[in-house]
């Protein structure tokens, strides 16, 4: 799938599922219909790490679903992966996409608009937006609230993720404020049901299309 049709991202994120659990809940992901996935593991050893990239390439290909790898652009050239995630204290992008390889989208983590504006500057394929709201999953980053969500849309075509403290009870606000595609994380893995939460914020998202376009 094209990343600009693209409205609900997952990230797998090893801090809130064992490795042994990973293929089950990326198809619980995938079932309910999360467009990309994303590997994101800040403590695990980069050979375990591969062999995950490895496992969620062979699903998410089966299923045309885009898959990114987080911070490790070499990883993301060796196992395949459509794209690499970087943040603003990682490599520029040029760097990233010369270790990613050129056929590979670089996605970049912003906190403002300025940095926003600059990712884009930088040549950044799509930009995460956020921390929305306070999260666990990133602790040491302030809110942004939802004030600049619509000058953010306003400035590029590049696709923009809103992330941060996304879940389905706020994301009728995150969409009123103008948000098309969001980044959902322990809000999904801690489901209890993973593919239904999934599912419905996806067809929240597909509603709000539905009426946006
Ligand atoms: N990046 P949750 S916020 C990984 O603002 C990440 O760049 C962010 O997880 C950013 O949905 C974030 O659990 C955490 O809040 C998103």
């Amino acid at each position: 799938m094209e990343l600009g049709s693209c409205r609900l991202y997952g990230i797998l994120d090893l801090a809130y599922v064992l490795p042994a659990n990973a293929a089950s809940v990326a198809k619980a992901m995938i079932e309910g219909g999360v467009d990309v996935m994303q590997l994101r593991a800040k403590n695990q050893n980069q050979s375990d790490l591969v062999t995950l990239a490895k496992m969620l390439r062979a699903l998410t290909s089966a299923r045309h679903v885009p898959f990114v790898v987080n911070d490790y652009p070499d990883i993301a050239r060796s196992v395949d992966a459509d794209g690499a995630h970087v943040g603003q204290d990682d490599m520029p992008i040029a760097e990233a996409r010369r270790e990613a390889g050129p056929d590979c989208i670089i996605g970049k983590s912003t906190h403002s608009l300025a940095q926003a504006k600059a990712a884009i500057a930088e040549g950044a394929d799509y930009i995460g937006f956020g921390p929305l709201f306070a999260t666990p999953t990133k602790p040491d980053y302030d809110a942004i609230g939802l004030a600049d969500i619509a000058a953010m849309h306003g400035m590029t075509d590049r696709p923009i993720f809103c992330i941060g403290g996304i879940k389905l009870e706020n994301l009728p606000d995150v969409i009123a404020a103008g948000a098309r595609r969001v980044v959902i994380v322990s809000g999904l893995l801690q489901a209890p049901d993973i593919a239904r939460y999934a599912r419905h914020a996806k067809d929240l998202l597909d509603q709000a299309a539905a009426t946006q376009s």
